[in-house]
């Protein structure tokens, strides 16, 4: 059993982390930037260090100071949480190099994961379902990728091989504007990823985001936790998740879910993982996975009773999964939503002291945060300062249960964007389910 972990996050899921250690009675390592000294997770873990300036750059994407902090307080483990270091193959690399253990998959999958092209190529041939596409990079000669536009058919989608979660993506309407395209997607891309691989992909023009969780032994051993819908978003950024995903045909839910354990299974996968797909007319077409614990991942836990971080903390001491397939149950349906310190017209970030908070509570509400009164929101990091999660025996409580916990919930002295949440979860199409990856900027844009 693992006996240390260094924690190399901050936030709420630095917080979610200790938690998952302290159950476990392993001792924490919390790093932090000078900005960060007063976060909750550094006042409750048994050691804290820090490893740098406020700037990210220079303290949690800052992979010797990490490592230096691992060594000088003995860690066995690094936990990369989400964002920063969390799906960096190099980092992994290093951490196991240095003789840690990386709390995810082994660095090679992550970086298999990383090249969108290798990544789809890989989920194919084990029997994922994909959007269809150049399945491989775009060749170079005008004439090859006319051709491979024809056989897709318009509209489609320039993808840079090397990007993901929407950066350096461009769609094409026809043939007139596809070489050009290419062009710009490439160069584009050589600047933002320093790779112009890119592929292209039929464009599906009202998809929902709905993915499935996935935890594995590394040994070839697999199980899947469920799906989970993600469409509502804004830029690329999710505001509302919910699981399971609703109004999906269950026989096409197992299929996928099935598809994806046969998958890990195949490539030996590690930890904790989501398999990302696009849901239009009744099929499921992979785009990405994601290598490791996700922000919403508190909505599987509710309909599955499975803690997704312990597991990520068995799996790293090389315990076997705690629960068979067949004695994971899906029941009832949970919801989260992101609350944000950011104004809630323009959306812009604002930091600031925190003058009260009083979070929601009663049976069915879960409140993710590392927030509290007199906390100051620093300026230098991601906005989301808490997640509101609830979970009913059906959607129509869950939902419930989430219009009551967003109105008992106080933040003071900074702007968040909890009245959206508030419109949101009383909006008609949102409650009656279903809607697609457009549905939010569409609503926003009417207003
Ligand atoms: C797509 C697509 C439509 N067709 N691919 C954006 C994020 C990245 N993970 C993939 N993305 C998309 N890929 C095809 N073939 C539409 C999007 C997309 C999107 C996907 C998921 C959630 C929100 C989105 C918002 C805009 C576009």
């Amino acid at each position: 059993m693992l006996e240390k972990v260094l924690i190399a996050n901050r936030g709420e899921i630095a917080l979610r982390i200790l938690r998952a250690c302290k159950a476990m009675d392993i001792r924490t390592v919390a790093v932090h930037s000078k900005a960060d000294a007063d976060l909750m997770h550094v006042r409750l873990a048994d050691e804290a260090i820090c490893i740098g300036p406020a700037g990210a750059s220079e303290s949690y994407l800052h992979t010797p100071a990490i490592i230096s902090a691992a060594e000088v307080s003995d860690a066995d483990a690094i936990h990369p949480g989400y964002g920063f270091l969390a799906e960096n193959a190099d980092f992994a690399e290093q951490v196991e190099e240095s003789g840690f253990i990386f709390i995810g998959p082994r660095s090679e999958t992550i970086r298999l994961m990383g090249d969108k092209v290798s990544a789809k190529d890989a989920m194919r041939k084990a029997g994922v379902p994909t959007v269809p596409g150049s399945d491989g990079p775009l060749p170079d000669d005008p004439d090859a990728i006319i051709e491979i536009a024809r056989e897709v058919g318009y509209p489609v989608i320039i993808k840079a091989a090397a990007g993901g979660g929407g950066r350096g993506m461009r769609v094409v309407h026809n043939e007139a504007a596809l070489v050009n395209s290419v062009q710009i997607t490439k160069g584009e891309a050589a600047v933002a990823f320093g790779s112009d691989v890119v592929y292209m992909e039929k464009f599906l023009q009202r998809p929902r985001h709905v993915e499935v969780q996935v935890i594995a032994d590394g040994k070839g051993h697999a199980i899947h936790l469920g799906d989970r819908d993600c469409s509502l978003q804004r830029r690329h950024q999710k505001v509302i998740e919910e699981a399971p995903a609703p109004l999906i045909d269950e026989a096409a839910r197992r299929e996928v879910a099935e598809a994806c354990v046969r998958a890990c299974e195949e490539i030996g996968y590690r930890g904790a993982g989501t398999f990302e797909f696009l849901y239009e007319d009744g099929g499921f077409y992979f785009i990405e996975m994601n290598t490791r614990v996700q922000v919403e991942h508190p909505v599987t836990e509710l309909i599955t009773g499975v803690d997704i971080v312990q597991e990520q903390l068995r799996i790293a001491s090389d315990l076997p999964i705690s629960v068979a397939q067949q004695d994971v149950s899906f029941a009832g349906h949970a919801l989260e939503c992101r609350i944000n310190a950011e104004d809630p017209q323009t959306f812009l970030p604002s930091p600031g002291r925190i003058t009260t908070f009083h979070a929601p509570g009663g049976p069915g509400v879960r409140v993710d945060s590392h927030i509290y009164d007199g906390y100051t929101v620093p300026p230098f990091y991601d906005s989301l300062i808490a997640k509101v999660i609830t979970y009913g025996e059906d959607r129509d409580q869950a939902m419930a249960r989430m219009r009551q916990a967003l109105d008992e919930l106080v933040i003071e002295g900074i702007r968040t964007n909890t009245s959206l949440h508030r419109e949101l979860v009383r909006d008609a199409s949102f409650m009656a389910g279903g809607v697609s990856i457009h549905y939010l900027e569409s609503k926003l844009e009417d207003g």
